[in-house]
C-alpha cells in the first residue's frame, strides 16, 4: 500500500479529571474542580474516530498511560498510598490523551535518510505533562519499530521545552515530494508561560535531517499566548498547500507568509481577520483546533468541535468560508466536550503520521470492529465520573488501573508500556 496520512488518537484515560493544572490554558483553569465523566469522554473520542473512518480516513490509537504514574511517584520517593496531596493530581492526569503533544513528526520525503522521524516531546513546562514522555516513547518504539521506515528519537533535553506536533506544521504536496516544515515557538506569553523553545525546534530539525532551506522557525505572537493559545494549534492548522490561521497567530506574519510563499508557490492561506473573529472567540470555540483533512474525493474538510457551531461569529464565518471559492469545502462537527473542557479539541487528540500502514504495528491501527471492542471495554471499565477529591480514594486507583489493564488486553498490547 502507498503512503497515507494516519491520525493516531489518544484514547481518553480512565482517570480523566478537571484539576486545573495547566496555567495559560483557559478551559483547564475555568473548569478546575468540575466533575469529569471519563466514560463519556472516552466514548466521545471513539465517536470522533468513527466519524473519521466513515469519511475514508485512516485511523490509529495510542493507549492511555498508567495512572497514577507509580514509576514517577517512586522516583519522588512516594507511592499512590502515601502520595502528598500536592503531587496526587499531577500523578493522575490523563493528559496523554492529547496526542498532538506526543511527538513531532517529519514525513519521509522531508528527511535526509528518507525515513519518517518522530521525536517524543519532553513537555517539561507543566509538571503533570512532564512525566508523559517515557510512556509515549515506549508506545512509539513498538508502533514504529520498523527501522527501515521510521526513526524514533528520545526527547530533547528538558533544558528546552518541547510540546510536539502542536507547534509544528508540515506544508506541501502529499507525501511524494519534500515539503516545508514550520516550527512555531513562543518567546513571551504575557502572564502565561511560552511552552515551546526555539532551541528545541532547531534540535528536532537537525535530528530529523531536514533541509535548512525548507525549514522555518516562526515565533507565536505574544497576544495569542496571552489570550490562551498555549499551543500554535489553537490558532493555526495546515494541510497540504493550505494554511488556515488567525490573523494574530504569528509574531512576524508578513515575513513568515513571504518566506513560506517563496518556498511553496502553490501555498493558499486562509486567514481569519481579528475583525471577524476575535482571539477570544477563536480560543473559546477552538475553530483552529480542527482537523484539516483531505477526503478521498479530493476536497478538504475541517473537523471542528461543537463549540465552534455554538459561537455565532465563528459559525457564520465558517459557513461563508465553505460556500466561497476557497480550498476548504466541508465542515464536520464533532462532540469532544469532555476533552474541550480541559483545553483539548479535535486536533489536540490526534497525531498525524504519513506512512504505509503495513509498516506500522497493527495493534495501533483501528477499524470499526476494533473500535467496537474499544468502546465495549470503555463501557465496562471506565469510571462514570470523577471529582478531584475522589483521586484520594484507593478504590478509584484500583478501578483506573484495572480499566487500563482491560484495554491493554483488548488491544493485545503489553500492560507494561
Ligand atoms: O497541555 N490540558 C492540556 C491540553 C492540551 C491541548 N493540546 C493541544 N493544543 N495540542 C494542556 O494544557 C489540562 C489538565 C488539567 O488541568 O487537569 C491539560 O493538561
Amino acid at each position: 500500500m502507498a503512503i497515507v496520512e494516519i491520525n493516531f488518537d489518544g484514547i481518553v484515560g480512565p482517570s480523566h479529571n478537571y484539576s486545573g493544572l495547566s496555567l495559560g490554558n483557559i478551559a483547564s483553569t475555568t473548569n478546575k474542580g468540575a466533575i469529569a465523566f471519563p466514560r463519556a469522554a472516552a466514548l466521545q473520542g471513539v465517536e470522533k474516530m468513527r466519524r473519521n473512518l466513515a469519511l475514508g480516513l485512516n485511523q490509529g490509537v495510542f493507549l492511555p498511560h498508567p495512572r497514577p504514574n507509580r514509576e514517577w511517584l517512586a522516583a519522588l520517593g512516594t507511592d499512590p498510598d502515601t502520595v502528598p496531596d500536592s503531587l496526587r493530581q499531577t500523578a493522575f492526569s490523563a493528559s496523554a490523551m492529547w496526542a498532538a503533544n506526543a511527538a513531532t513528526v517529519s514525513p519521509a520525503p522531508d528527511t535526509a535518510d528518507g525515513r519518517c522521524h518522530l521525536t517524543v516531546a519532553n513537555l517539561r513546562t507543566m509538571a503533570h505533562r512532564s512525566h508523559e514522555w517515557p510512556g509515549t516513547l515506549a508506545q512509539l518504539e513498538i508502533a514504529f519499530a520498523d527501522e527501515r521506515h521510521f526513526a524514533v528519537h528520545p526527547p530533547i533535553p528538558p533544558t528546552f521545552g518541547d510540546e510536539g506536533a502542536a507547534n509544528h506544521m508540515r506544508l506541501g504536496a502529499r507525501h511524494e515530494s519534500p515539503g516545508v516544515e514550520v516550527f512555531v515557538h513562543g518567546v513571551r506569553g504575557g502572564p502565561f508561560p511560552a511552552r515551546q523553545h526555539v532551541e528545541a525546534c532547531r534540535a528536532i530539525a537537525r535530528l530529523h535531517g531536514l533541509d535548512p532551506d525548507r525549514t522555518l522557525f516562526v515565533a507565536q505572537s505574544e497576544a495569542a499566548i496571552a489570550a490562551g493559545a498555549f499551543h500554535n494549534d489553537v490558532v493555526a492548522v495546515a494541510n497540504e498547500n493550505v494554511l488556515f490561521a488567525h490573523e494574530q497567530a504569528f509574531e512576524d506574519r508578513p515575513d513568515f507568509y513571504a518566506a513560506l510563499k517563496r518556498r511553496l508557490p502553490e501555498l493558499e492561506i486562509v486567514e481569519v481577520p481579528a475583525s471577524a473573529i476575535s482571539l477570544e472567540d477563536a480560543i473559546r470555540s477552538y475553530l483552529f483546533n480542527a482537523q484539516l483533512v483531505t477526503l478521498p474525493e479530493g476536497v478538504m474538510a475541517l473537523v471542528v468541535p461543537e463549540e465552534a457551531r455554538e459561537t455565532p461569529a465563528v459559525w457564520n464565518w465558517l459557513e461563508q468560508m465553505v460556500e466561497g471559492n476557497g480550498p476548504i469545502r466541508r465542515l464536520i462537527v464533532v462532540d469532544v466536550r469532555q476533552s474541550m473542557a480541559n483545553g483539548g479539541g479535535p486536533a489536540c487528540l490526534r497525531l498525524r503520521v504519513a506512512a504505509d500502514p503495513a509498516t506500522i504495528d497493527p495493534r495501533f491501527l483501528v477499524d470499526e470492529i476494533r473500535l467496537d471492542r474499544i468502546s465495549a471495554c470503555i463501557e465496562a471499565h471506565w469510571p462514570e465520573q470523577i471529582a478531584p477529591p475522589d483521586l484520594a480514594d484507593p478504590a478509584l486507583t484500583q478501578a483506573v488501573e484495572k480499566a487500563r489493564a482491560a484495554l491493554c488486553r483488548t488491544l493485545e498490547l503489553p500492560e507494561l508500556i
